[in-house]
């Protein structure tokens, strides 16, 4: 395999704070809460995945926070956004309602979905996020024609699709690239290359470790951006978007990054003979979006380690409420199983 990534992909660099040179400490101070509460709220799934409380699998993405966020803070309410199996952040970042999500792993009535969908069907137009699924790459597609639509209803909002680096692996994600560019399509393209699809490294599936070949091989406006670096995610985003919303055609931005659990649940999977090490995982840990941003903003003086303790005290007793008060809430009533099925 071709190591284009270079030092991206090597988990013994990039461990230095951040620059947050020019930053307004108000943004700063939300993405990193918002980080720390998306941090835990899945650290709360993991751990009543474990007992046994959660009835279906969930796919975390514990490491990979600074990727929404970054993003998100670029995005409207009206713009369309689409997930996949591993999108809690994605949703979160949009709108950081942790009880509903809590509600709706539970299968109760309170949740995102009604309590219909789970972890990997996650919905919440009212915030731009149109909907996540299981299928791998199912919704690349749906994005590009969301993203038509607002061309054809001339707002300036754009279609926007989350898409693993093992997603890259379907065809329709080709034709989706393809498409968008012809059709001028205003459409970002997100790839959060976390090195590994399921159980499989990249090296054992693709000639190179760079996603983004496809976005030169269709023409198409590429930034290829440290994904555990919430500053640089978030600017990156804005250059792609505004080009993006003035009417430039799509963008697509590569992340790149790594997940520390394993993928799915709460197991690390060193275990069942994945080409990884716990010593990877160590040194992933050590370039933790969270960690990173959060010393530079006390080297700045921007933020103390007291601020934090709090803040943290504070995000663990909501999650505790969040959690409580989804447990108490009721199931969706039998005749609601056919509710909101078409035939
Ligand atoms: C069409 C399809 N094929 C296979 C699967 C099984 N599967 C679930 S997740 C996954 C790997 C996806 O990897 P990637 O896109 O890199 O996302 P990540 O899990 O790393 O976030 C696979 C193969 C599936 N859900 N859908
Ligand atoms: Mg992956």
């Amino acid at each position: 395999m071709k190591h284009e990534l270079k030092g991206l992909s090597n988990p013994e660099k990039y461990h230095d704070p951040i620059s947050i040179k020019n930053q307004d400490i108000g943004i700063l101070k939300y993405m990193l809460s918002t980080m720390l509460l998306i941090r835990k709220t899945e650290q709360q799934l993991a751990l009543e995945r474990k007992s046994g409380i959660i009835g279906g699998p969930v796919h975390l993405g514990a490491g990979q926070e600074a990727i929404a966020v970054g993003i998100s803070q670029n995005l409207k309410k009206t713009d369309r956004v689409f997930g996949a199996h591993r999108s809690h952040s994605h949703l979160l970042a949009l709108n950081p309602d942790f009880y509903r999500l809590f509600a709706e792993v539970l299968g109760k009535e309170t949740g995102f979905s009604k309590g219909m969908g789970g972890s990997m069907h996650l919905y919440d137009q009212a915030n731009g996020f149109y909907g996540s699924v299981p299928i791998v790459a199912g919704t690349v597609s749906l994005a590009v024609g969301a993203a038509m639509a607002a061309k054809l209803q001339k707002t300036d909002d754009i279609g926007v699709a989350y898409i693993g680096d093992g997603a890259v692996e379907e065809g329709v994600v080709h034709e989706s690239f393809n498409l968008a560019k012809i059709q001028k399509a205003p459409m970002l393209f997100i790839i959060e290359n976390n090195l590994f699809a399921s159980h499989m490294h990249i090296s054992l599936r693709q000639p190179s470790d760079m996603i983004s070949r496809f976005a030169i091989a269709n023409d198409i406006p590429y930034k290829l951006v440290d994904g555990n670096d919430v500053v640089a995610v978030a600017k990156a985003a804005k250059e792609l978007i505004d080009d993006i919303r003035a009417g430039k055609g799509s963008g697509l931005i590569e992340l790149v990054t790594y997940r520390w659990y394993g993928h799915v649940d709460w197991r690390d999977d060193v275990d069942v003979g994945v080409d990884r090490s716990l010593d990877d995982i160590e040194n992933w840990k050590a370039r933790d979006p969270i960690l990173r941003l959060s010393k530079s903003m006390i080297k700045a003086k921007m933020w103390t380690t007291e601020e934090e303790k709090n803040l943290n005290n504070k995000i663990d007793k909501e999650i505790q409420i969040a959690w409580e008060m989804a447990m108490n809430d009721p199931y969706p009533s039998p005749d609601a199983t056919l509710k909101y099925v078409y035939s």
